[in-house]
């Protein structure tokens, strides 16, 4: 196999666009399945998890190849469900084309804009495709139009068109191999050619005296402006009445780009890295799962030389050796062994021992490391508690190794409501995780609303003291501690203005120990203090009864003692929202946003979305990722950061230390 005759690309675009229905055809008619997979009859050779099957949609990214006029396809069909985008993510990355594609009725949908994005914000060559032609509200020319309107009329121009009757056309015609094109195709053509002819001077001579170019020529001169992303093609298929599928994969053969057209890649150190077919090989592992049959699977993409089969291999990231058995090529779940993977091969590999998402493997151990792959943060979260006490570690690893495999998904700790936050892209991204968990490791576990880690701080100067002394038997208890706090907005600091020795020196930091301590613990709600100067500005001792515990428990009790006075207030985490949805969800989304006092900042058009940029508390925020889809019905995305620390309004302020009184008692009874 050589990697010229390698074709790779993933297909992408909005939920139920008919991705997966035209992998099932495009295998079909390559000869690579015998049958006509079918999502709706469970037969989809692409969606064949049990989670997928019962949701007839996809979930996963799955592998998938076939051949086609002595090209070898190398190509994932991805899911559009918006909280799995870790997997479209990773696969566009990795590939040399996308393929997005748009229904014929529904046209741009936020699945197509986030599509585009992911592809262009790599450098990834992008296709349109516009499935579902024979759907009763298709109407191939206004998507047509909505796509040069978002992304450049002379950028998307189809290479593909119908022929016939709007209602019932019958067939599909490539513009540049047929004869009889239909006349607004014609204007096409010619945008296509001129785009030929400037690529090749001396096409360009021949092309303006009138000769005709050959397919080949044609192609090439299409190829370059594909690659550079000037030239967007488009492509129409109905998917249900087999329309269109044979003149989209002679395409691909024609004018998707051959693995090495790129040239080089970046590495981790942010230099480029030369790619050849006969340097060092080198690919990136971009996808990992545990199959039920095969262990642990590495799915990775070959981006330079060649790799064997029963061969040993270098993981550059983990500085360690591996062992190659025999390399796979997966259909969906079927697996073909082949020797060898050349540039372009999506292929997989069991049993690696050291290998995880994202290491880079090379031929030998001079291999440079890829650049690592980038992906959104979560944004809903759940605090994961066992059921049954003693399974709490169970729980943890076996999250863990979940996790590993979806970078978009991660266990934590957190640090001050000590809950174990189990984080990813929304309640069916988490759910799925959970039904996992439960099932791998037979634990059961409650998902709920994490706490809220709010903070305290003061909005005054305040004094306190504390003498503590206590006469136990042998030697006593003593030390008294004198402190001033003030706000402080840099942070927390800490100074010591005792003279003459009233408080040694030595004793200084089991001071400071005792405020930290009781800043862990505010005076309101139990909650982490921020934002403050304390000073210690006096004290006494006692040659015998002060040690440093003394002096810590003094201080604990004069810092609460200062908070008291300096008028406290809670605070809360403000989160940085940017919410994508269609304009006529503007309405609903400002009100809502409103209801959760939300301010908007500003909003903006991007690529024919409206995109609206809030703060908004977190605590209004923690089903936002399923509430925004029964808003938008789907059709909104939003991301998030944490922007900063802001006062609770009063009322707000009351139920959260009323709360907190309450838990306090029923730990004290
Ligand atoms: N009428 C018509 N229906 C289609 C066409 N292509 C797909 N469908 C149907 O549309 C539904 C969704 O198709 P899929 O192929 O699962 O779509 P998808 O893009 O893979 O969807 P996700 O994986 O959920 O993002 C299925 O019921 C298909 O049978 C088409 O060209 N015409
Ligand atoms: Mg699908």
């Amino acid at each position: 196999m050589k990697s010229s005759n390698v074709r790779n690309f993933s297909i992408a675009g909005h939920l139920g666009a008919g991705k997966t229905s035209l992998c099932d055809l495009m295998l079909y008619k390559a000869g690579a399945v015998n049958r006509i997979g079918k999502v709706t009859n469970k037969t989809s050779v692409s969606d064949y998890t049990p989670e997928e099957q019962s949701k007839l949609s996809s979930i996963f990214a799955s592998s998938l190849n076939c051949s086609w006029k002595d090209h070898s396809f190398f190509f994932f069909d991805t899911p559009g469900y918006g909280e799995f985008i870790s997997e479209p993510i990773a696969v566009i990355q990795n590939s040399d084309m996308t393929l997005i594609t748009v229904d014929a009725a529904d046209g741009v949908q936020v699945g197509t804009i986030k599509a585009w994005k992911i592809a262009q914000s790599h450098n990834i060559p992008r296709a349109f495709l516009i499935n579902g032609l024979d759907r009763e509200l298709a109407d191939y020319n206004k998507v047509l139009n909505q796509l040069q309107d978002t992304y450049g009329k002379t950028v998307c121009i189809p290479i593909t068109v119908p022929v016939g009757e709007a209602a019932s056309f019958e067939k599909v015609v490539n513009i540049l191999t047929e004869e009889n094109i239909p006349a607004e195709a014609e204007e096409y053509k010619e945008q296509l050619m001129d785009t030929v002819a400037e690529s090749d001077e001396e096409l360009m001579m021949r092309y303006l005296e009138g000769e005709k170019l050959t397919e080949e020529e044609i192609s090439s001169g299409l190829k370059n402006a594909i690659q550079s992303g000037s030239l967007v093609p488009v492509f129409v298929t109905s998917a249900e009445k087999d329309l269109g599928i044979e003149e989209l994969m002679n395409s691909i053969v024609n004018l998707f780009p051959e693995p090495l057209a790129k040239g080089k890649i970046k590495g981790s150190d942010g230099e480029e890295i030369e790619l050849s077919e006969d340097s060092i090989g080198l690919a990136r592992v971009f996808k990992s799962i545990t199959d039920p049959f095969l262990g642990q699977l590495a799915f990775f993409r070959v981006y330079s030389g060649t790799f064997k089969a029963d061969s040993e291999v270098y993981n550059i990231t983990k500085s360690a050796k591996e062992r190659f058995g025999p390399i796979l090529l997966l259909n969906g779940k079927n697996q073909t062994k082949i020797e060898e993977a050349v540039p372009g091969t999506f292929a997989s590999m069991v049993k690696l021992k050291n290998t995880t998402l994202d290491d880079t493997l090379a031929t030998s151990n001079n291999g440079k490391e890829l650049q690592k792959m980038e992906f959104p943060k979560p944004v809903m979260s759940y605090a994961i508690t066992a059921v049954k006490s003693g399974e709490e570690d169970k729980i943890g690893t076996g999250l863990n190794k979940i996790c590993a495999s979806d970078p978009t998904l991660s266990v934590t700790r957190h640090p001050e409501t000590h809950e174990m936050l189990l984080s990813g892209m929304g309640d069916q991204h988490l759910g799925l995780v959970i039904k996992k968990l439960k099932e791998e490791n037979k634990v059961e576990v409650n998902a709920d609303i994490p706490k809220i880690p709010y903070r305290e701080t003061i909005t005054t100067n305040g004094e306190g003291h504390y003498r503590h002394k206590k006469q136990t038997g042998g030697h006593g208890q003593f030390a008294e501690v004198y402190l001033r706090i003030a706000p402080n907005p840099e942070g927390y600091e800490f100074t010591n203005e005792v003279v003459g020795g009233n408080i040694p020196k030595n004793y200084i930091p089991a001071v400071e120990k005792g405020v930290i301590e009781a800043m862990e613990d505010g005076p309101l709600a139990g909650c982490l203090v921020q934002n403050m100067t304390v000073t210690v500005y006096d004290g006494k001792f006692h040659d015998v009864d002060s040690s440093e515990m003394a002096f810590k428990i003094a201080a604990r009790s004069a810092f609460r003692d200062a908070m008291e006075k300096a008028k406290p207030i809670i605070l809360e985490p403000i989160q940085k929202v940017k919410i994508y949805i269609p304009d006529q969800y503007m309405g609903d989304i400002s009100g809502d946003l409103n209801q959760k006092r939300g301010r908007i900042l500003g909003m903006d058009v991007e690529e024919g979305m409206q995109v609206v940029n809030a703060d908004v508390p977190l605590a209004e925020l923690s089903k936002y990722a399923t509430e925004l889809r029964s808003i938008t019905q789907g059709n909104g995305t939003f991301e998030m950061e944490f922007s900063r620390y802001e006062m609770v309004p009063a009322n707000i302020a009351k139920q959260i230390i009323d709360k907190h009184k309450k838990e306090l008692e029923e730990t004290n009874k």
